[in-house]
């Protein structure tokens, strides 16, 4: 018998987010395994070829990229559809979907990660919550080398901050354009537009449904981020998304 597809994935992350949303919500029946941030690398190089996460394994074989992954979930599993039947409704979900991706989900990772990079305790907790308390205290004694690596590969200088903080609210502005007063983003029912949309909202809205609860303290700054947009209709929008259509999980636990 086929095992059934391996989840490589970062629990914190919103791509990856994406790509756990829509197996539960498809309902297939999947394994997970949350690899540590920095430490992935080799492992998921020697597999792929690149070291992005998350990589969804089927058959043996290694799928790379959340938008490709929401794609072949839709060959191999097309009940229920997550992409709309009509080809205007879904050239117009994938261009939400990449605007999400390509622009939005960087910045938005720049500002969540902005607010703890500087506690080497705090990121820890954050970073690996869920790991052994050996691979923790690890991760904690390589942070001065994880940090600088980490702020290089996210494009976190000062310039690139302020920009995605001055475009917070665009981001907004662009899901309430989009829905103009109706329920989903194409069409009149959930599909891969609201799932992209949310899940990459996430990183700083964090609605309770989220399947990895950050710990406990916040970051002040990331309160301050989340409270200073609370009010927006989109950030209502994605918390009754959220409550509305992130189904129970499908990961099967051994
Ligand atoms: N376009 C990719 C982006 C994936 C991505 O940037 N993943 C981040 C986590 S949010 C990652 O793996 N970062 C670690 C690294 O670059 O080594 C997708 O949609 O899957």
């Amino acid at each position: 018998m086929e095992s059934p597809p391996h989840l490589l994935h970062f629990r914190v992350s919103h791509y990856n987010e994406k790509v756990r949303w829509a197996l539960d919500w498809k309902g297939v029946p999947h394994t997970r395994e949350a690899l540590l941030p920095g430490f992935h690398i080799p492992r998921v190089r020697w597999l792929t070829g690149q070291h992005r996460l998350p990589v969804l394994v089927v058959g043996g074989a290694p799928l790379v990229g959340s938008n490709h992954i929401l794609a072949e979930l839709e060959g191999l599993h097309p009940d229920p559809p997550l992409y709309p039947s009509t080809p205007s409704d879904r050239a117009r979900a994938l261009e939400i979907q990449d605007y999400f991706d390509t622009e939005v989900a960087p910045a938005l990772r720049r500002l969540f990660w902005s607010t703890y990079l500087d506690d080497a305790a705090l990121c820890t907790r954050m970073a690996t919550d869920g790991a052994s308390p050996t691979l923790r205290a690890i991760w904690r004694g390589s942070f001065w080398f994880l940090k600088p690596a980490m702020k290089r590969n996210m494009g976190m200088d000062t310039e690139q901050l302020s920009r995605a903080r001055k475009r917070l609210g665009a981001y907004f502005d662009r899901i309430e354009a989009e829905l103009a007063g109706k329920e989903y983003l194409v069409g009149d029912r959930f599909g891969l537009a609201d799932l992209s949309a949310a899940a990459v909202m996430t990183a700083i809205i964090r609605p309770p449904e989220f399947p990895y609860p950050l710990p406990e303290p916040w970051p002040e700054q990331l309160s301050e981020l989340k409270q200073s947009v609370a009010s927006r209709e989109g950030f209502q929008w994605v918390e009754e998304i959220y409550r509305r259509h992130r189904s129970g999980s499908r990961e099967i636990t051994r």
